[in-house]
This record gives structure tokens, C-alpha cells and sequence, in this order.
């Protein structure tokens, strides 16, 4: 009884209350624009203080569509300090209130341990990824991710698992140029100067790091072994998803000289070299005019 009596006291008060706030708005008040705010990577959660108010209309500062709701949730592209202006209306008026927000991108971890689910949740924005689709006219290789920190560039790859794989393949653009490096007739401008390259079996994969010898023709296979001690780190092959095999590495960026950008590109075949089997991303054919279209590398942002 005695609750009953507490909440339906409340329920009193907080009609006292907005009937006092009408008469105050009748009255011809304008409102106060206020907010506070809480980060979490590049999320940003928003929380309106304002008072009076009928409408609202955040800018974000990042040149995203204005928001016209009461407690936005935004997600930024880029970490960056932007200057959030929050403009509270009613009938008698308008106020804005503004604030400088700073976003960073998440810390991320990622232990090469076999077990995947640290690739579940990392920063969107510095994921580069790329998955098998239907469109595809090679279907060995399902879905590689690639994302750098300051030490590493770490990689996921997920193959398909009935024996058809026996041989992966990385290659990487460093220098941003076309001109120099592989160019392979998987991928548009590849041009890639490094090539991690192993064999599978049940539990590993024992890579070998080449380095392109630019000639005249660079379609050629003219790639020069290099030390690979220490360069990568590999965990086990698991088995995944639907008979899928994959693994997780990470390239130490000191181990590859004259590095000024990254892109991707990875290739599997068959056992012994028997010729591709997969590769991501992938040559598709457009449906619309029959042709193979042949895709760039996916780029690995660097900082
Ligand atoms: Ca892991
Ligand atoms: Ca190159």
C-alpha cells in the first residue's frame, strides 16, 4: 500500500511538473540548447540536455546528413576532433550549443593463437576485407580480412577445406606503383613487390617471403627468396564454418624495407602448385555485358 502511495505521488509531481513547463513555454521562453556525449572508438553516443525544447537538429561536423533526433547515435568515418553544434527549437525561438569532439580509433588485439573471435569486433575503418561471393569463377578461397597496427599487419584467410587447396599465396602492393612488382593477371595495376608464399598440411603452413626482380615484363614469375625468419607468424589451421579451413598471421612491418602503402591481394592453389583454385578479391563476370571484370587489390590502411 505505502508503494502504491509513493509511486502514484510521483506520478503527481511529474504532472505538477509539466504543466509548469507548458505555462513556461506559453509564456514565450526559447530554449537552451546542452548536451553531453560518450565515446566508444568512433561511435559516438549523444545525450540531449536541452530545455524547452520541441525539435532538435545536430550537426556532426563531419559533413554527415543533419540528425533530427532527440539522442543520436553517430558513427564517424576517421578518428578526428569534430565540432558537434546541437540547435534546440520551439515555437518562441531557437539556441544552439557546440562542442569539440574527439574520436579515436578502438585499440585492437589480435593474438595469433587459432582462435578467430578476436576478428569480430575491430575498428570498421581499418578493416580491409574481402569475401567470396556469387559472381565468383574460382571458389577456393572465402573471405581474407587485413588490418595494421604501428608493429603489424595481421591476416585472416579462410579456404575451402576438401583437400582442393594446397598452396597460399599473399602479394602486396608497398610502394603504390603499378609499374613496379607482379602484375598479375588476377587484379587491375597489382604491381605488388612482396609475395608471402606457403604450403598447407593438417596443422601448418610454413611461408616463404619473395621479393619481385623488376625486368622488362613483370607478368613474369621473377621473384627472389628472402629470409623469412622471423618476418611472420602463423597460428595453427583450424577448421571453421561449412568444412572451411583458415589461420590467422602477422607480417612484422620492419621485415618489409621501403613500405609506404599496402594492398593486397590473395591467391590459393591447388596441392603441389596445380594451378588457382580461389583468389580474393576476384575476377566476376558482369552480368549485364558478359565481360570478366578484373578487381584492384584491397588496400591495408597503414595508420
Ligand atoms: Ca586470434
Ligand atoms: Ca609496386
Amino acid at each position: 500500500m505505502k508503494r502504491t502511495f509513493l509511486f502514484a505521488s510521483i506520478i503527481a509531481m511529474v504532472a505538477v511538473l509539466a504543466v509548469s513547463c507548458k505555462e513556461k513555454n506559453a509564456a514565450g521562453d526559447a530554449p537552451k540548447a546542452r548536451f553531453a556525449y560518450a565515446t566508444d572508438g568512433l561511435v559516438v553516443t549523444f545525450t540531449n540536455a536541452s530545455k524547452d525544447a520541441t525539435e532538435y537538429a545536430w550537426d556532426f561536423g563531419d559533413g554527415a546528413e543533419i540528425s533530427k533526433e532527440e539522442n543520436p547515435v553517430h558513427t564517424y568515418a576517421a578518428a578526428g576532433t569534430y565540432s558537434v553544434k546541437l540547435t534546440a527549437k520551439n515555437a518562441a525561438g531557437e539556441n544552439s550549443a557546440t562542442e569539440s569532439v574527439t574520436v579515436e580509433a578502438k585499440a585492437f588485439e589480435i593474438a595469433i593463437d587459432g582462435n578467430f573471435s578476436d576478428w569480430n569486433d575491430l575498428p570498421a575503418d581499418k578493416l580491409a576485407e574481402a569475401s567470396l561471393d556469387d559472381m565468383g569463377t574460382m571458389e577456393g578461397l572465402h573471405n581474407i580480412k587485413f588490418i595494421a597496427n604501428a608493429d603489424y599487419i595481421y591476416f585472416y584467410m579462410e579456404y575451402e577445406g576438401d583437400g582442393s587447396v594446397g598452396v597460399l599465396d599473399i602479394f602486396m602492393n608497398i610502394d603504390g606503383d603499378a609499374a613496379t612488382g607482379h602484375d598479375s593477371w588476377l587484379w587491375e595495376n597489382s604491381g605488388a613487390d612482396i609475395l608471402f608464399e606457403g604450403g598447407t598440411d593438417a596443422t601448418n603452413w610454413y611461408p616463404d617471403f619473395f621479393t619481385f626482380l623488376n625486368g622488362d615484363d613483370n607478368s613474369g614469375w621473377n621473384w627472389e627468396p628472402q629470409d623469412a625468419e622471423g618476418a611472420i607468424n602463423l597460428s595453427e589451421i583450424k577448421a571453421v564454418n561449412n568444412g572451411h579451413l583458415a589461420l590467422e598471421g602477422s607480417i612484422v612491418r620492419a621485415a618489409i624495407q621501403g613500405m609506404t602503402s599496402c594492398s593486397v591481394g590473395c591467391l590459393v592453389q591447388g596441392p603441389n602448385w596445380s594451378g588457382e583454385v580461389g583468389a580474393l578479391p576476384e575476377t566476376y563476370v558482369d552480368l549485364e555485358s558478359g565481360a570478366s571484370v578484373v578487381p584492384p587489390m584491397i588496400t591495408v590502411k597503414l595508420d
